[in-house]
């Protein structure tokens, strides 16, 4: 602990010196989130990440999380440097759309409206014609539904089913999923809640329908996290990446969180539901970061121009 001080620090040194600002994800290690909070950088969700990131004075910006989230930070911030503790942190979503294939399924179908998820290369963003993150997507897409739109949607097919059932719009699902939310297992889940039937159960959509359907409440991570503020339940069961307790705890510390099972029967499981990509960022290699200035984000600016679109709707739509 003595040591992590010291590091913890150092860190807050380097921010300073480098006019440099945490701007972390809800997944990622608390140590980092409480850093970020200290420093007077931002903890989030990726929509208010993507936000937060036009506000700030600094020169540079530090994303912990992943890939795609320093990406979005960059497409709207192109006068900024971003730097990244890990640039090899990516995610199942993202590397399971490459843009070249996403592209042609774009060609094969003209008359539809393409919404990805914020879970996708700047590349994808490029060819799309909306951006969404799981807070927004639901009223985006009634939206465009209401507007008579057809919609292709990538990459998360569970997140894309969901909201096609809640919906009714006409949605053409990209066969994607989340290495994480995919684990989640209804039948261990109903065992669970069995021997804790006073919990609430919350569950994030990129979850199996089966996982989903059991859910108290389904939303975002900002959704979720005000669910265990709000509801009087004491006993929660969620189905996300569990580095979301420590920002439950710190704001509701009297609840008790139990996380959903990721296999097997019933037994909770606290190192499974974990992003193995979100775990890649640390206070180490941060540190190290700060002193190298490496990893920077580069975006060829013909792709940034057109990736900057997509997002910039949300954006105003979210005003
Ligand atoms: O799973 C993710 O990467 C999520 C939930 C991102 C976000 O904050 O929307
Ligand atoms: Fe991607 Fe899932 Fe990790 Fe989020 S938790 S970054 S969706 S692999």
């Amino acid at each position: 602990p003595e040591e992590k001080h010291g590091l913890k620090d150092r860190i807050r040194e380097l921010l300073k010196k480098n006019n440099a600002v945490l701007v972390a994800h809800y997944y990622v290690d608390g140590d980092l989130q409480e850093l970020a909070e200290e420093t007077g950088g931002c903890v989030a969700d990726s929509l208010e990440m993507a936000r937060y990131g036009a506000e700030s004075n600094a020169d540079t910006l530090i994303v912990c999380g992943v890939r795609f989230m320093g990406e979005t930070a960059k497409i709207l911030n192109p006068e900024k440097r971003v730097l990244m503790p890990d640039l090899d942190a990516t995610c199942s979503l993202d590397e399971g759309c490459p843009a070249a294939e996403f592209s042609a399924f774009c060609d094969a179908h003209p008359d539809h409206t393409v919404v990805v998820y914020a879970n996708t290369s700047a590349e994808v963003k490029a060819r799309a014609d909306w951006m969404v993150t799981s807070g927004i997507a639901l009223p985006i897409v009634q939206h465009l539904k209401e507007q008579g739109e057809k919609i292709l949607w990538a990459p998360d097919k569970h997140l894309g089913h969901y909201i096609q059932s809640e919906t009714g719009a006409d949605m053409l699902l990209w066969p994607g999923s989340c290495v994480v939310h995919e684990e989640f297992k209804a039948f261990g889940l109903e065992r669970l809640h069995r021997l804790h039937p006073e919990a609430a159960v919350l569950v994030h959509p990129e979850s199996p329908e089966s996982v989903i359907e059991q859910a108290d409440v389904v939303g975002s991570t900002t959704a979720l996290i005000k669910a265990v503020q709000e509801m009087p339940n004491k006993e929660f069961i969620v189905a996300t990446d569990d580095g979301i307790f420590w920002k439950m705890q710190q704001l509701a510390p009297d609840k008790k969180l139990l996380s959903a099972p990721t296999a097997g029967e019933g037994a909770t499981c606290v190192s499974c539901a974990h992003c193995p990509w979100m775990a890649m960022n640390a206070l180490q290699n941060l540190e190290q970061l700060l002193i190298q200035g490496h990893n920077e984000i580069h975006i060829e600016e013909s792709v940034r121009a057109r990736a900057v679109t997509p997002i910039q709707r949300m954006l105003d739509f979210a005003r």
